[in-house]
């Protein structure tokens, strides 16, 4: 099929989803447009069938704000024509799938049927979606999406919980390239940030609010006064990483913590940690906690969203209570005191993450996906010509 997919370009779980996903896609034969502002940073590569187009941002003294949704929906009608697009895929509904609908309606009008996949991933529904600015918005949009996915079965449930959703919500999880997350020689970190043997707790997140940074400092400046030989490696930039620094010095122990920014690929950080903390106070999914499974990393989560779906039952990870911090130094301390256990749930952590959640099991469902969708819109639209 030829595919347009559209995300946020920029270091975020839905974007690197769908930037996989259209790599996937590519491999398979498919020819995938992606269409942003930026090239997706995990795009490394434009080959043979990628293709990216650039949505031109222009200021004009008339725009105090760029009208970047209506540039996007200008972008897709003209690829969509001449790409011949069958399908547009949108990652996070604002406002993604709001300047899907209007291209697909502009391309009616000019006698095409290009039905629009909306994949919701999180915030675009639990915090953006729900204020109040943007709620009619989010609403409409997945009520006149042809198909809507939500990358587990809690978003789905909340979804229909936040707004007045009447259509039918498809789960398909995330997914990771087991081969590219998997465990390696990691890089000279460890030697020189732990010359003496200590354990690496990692955290990656975005820095956002929601992911409870401080929470992470926290727990490790109880490991340290428990005694457990620990250093803190934070992957990742966001908004609360200042304030995550401000703190490591604060309670004195910044000189045991290391800072890495963004890192991409990020299986080699991961290939030198013991374990991964992920105390957030919402993942609709948590996809960096199934990255770090994949690589062998027992994961220590709050029992909230779609993280349960990911790590209960998995033997490679524990849950613990939204902000009870008692229970999150106990757990990790556990891991990072017991080498047999840690060793026991690390290989349980990466079987898990490859028996559910390879490419190879996933990115098939949204190819049958995709056809049921076209196959609905295109026999709708035959009716309407043929005035039925
Ligand atoms: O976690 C973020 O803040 C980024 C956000 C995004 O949309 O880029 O991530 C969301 O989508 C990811 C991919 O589906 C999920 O793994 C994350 O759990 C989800 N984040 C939240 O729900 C907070």
């Amino acid at each position: 099929m030829n595919i347009g997919i559209t995300c946020y370009p920029i270091y975020g779980g839905s974007g690197v989803v769908a930037t996989e996903l259209g790599k996937a896609l590519a491999r398979r034969g498919h020819q995938i447009h992606f269409i942003s502002y930026q090239m997706p940073f995990r795009l490394d590569a434009v080959t043979d069938n990628i293709f990216f187009h650039e949505v031109g941002v222009r200021s004009y003294p008339i725009f105090q704000y760029h009208p970047y949704s209506l540039a996007l929906s200008s972008t897709m009608v003209d690829v969509a024509r001449y790409h011949a697009l069958d399908l547009l895929h949108v990652h996070y509904a604002i406002p993604h799938a709001t300047s899907a609908i209007l291209a697909r309606d502009i391309l009616h009008d000019q006698g095409m049927t290009v039905p629009v996949v909306t994949t919701l991933h999180g915030t675009d529904i639990t915090i953006v979606g729900q204020d109040p600015t943007f709620a009619p918005v989010v609403t409409h949009s997945i009520n006149a999406s042809d198909g809507v996915t939500a990358v587990s079965d809690a978003l789905r449930r909340e979804t229909y919980e936040a707004f007045g959703v009447n259509g039918d919500i498809q789960v398909i999880p995330n997914f990771i390239n087991t081969e590219q997350f998997s465990r390696r020689l990691g890089c000279g970190i460890r030697r020189h940030f732990c010359p003496g043997g200590e354990k690496v707790l990692v955290h990656v997140s975005n820095f956002r609010t929601v992911k409870n940074t401080p929470h992470v400092v926290q727990v490790f400046k109880r490991l340290r006064d428990r005694g457990v030989p620990v250093k803190l490696l934070l992957v990742g930039d966001g908004p609360e990483r200042a304030g995550a620094e401000r703190l490591t010095r604060a309670l004195g122990v910044y000189a045991h913590v290391r800072f890495l920014g963004k890192q991409d690929p990020i299986a080699d950080i991961l290939s030198v940690s013991d374990v991964f903390i992920l105390p957030s106070a919402f993942e609709s999914f948590g996809l960096a906690a199934l990255e770090a499974m994949a690589c062998g990393v027992p994961v220590v989560c709050s029992d909230i969203g779609g993280l349960p779906e990911v790590v209960r039952g998995s033997g490679g990870g524990f849950l613990c209570p939204l902000g009870d911090l008692d229970a999150f130094t106990d757990r990790t301390a556990q891991l990072l005191q017991d080498d047999s256990l840690r060793m026991q749930m690390a290989a349980a952590a990466r079987a898990h993450a490859v028996r559910h959640y390879k490419e190879e099991a996933i990115v098939p469902q949204y190819e049958r996906y995709y056809l049921e969708v076209y196959a609905t819109a295109t026999a709708t639209a035959r009716g309407h010509r043929s005035g039925r």
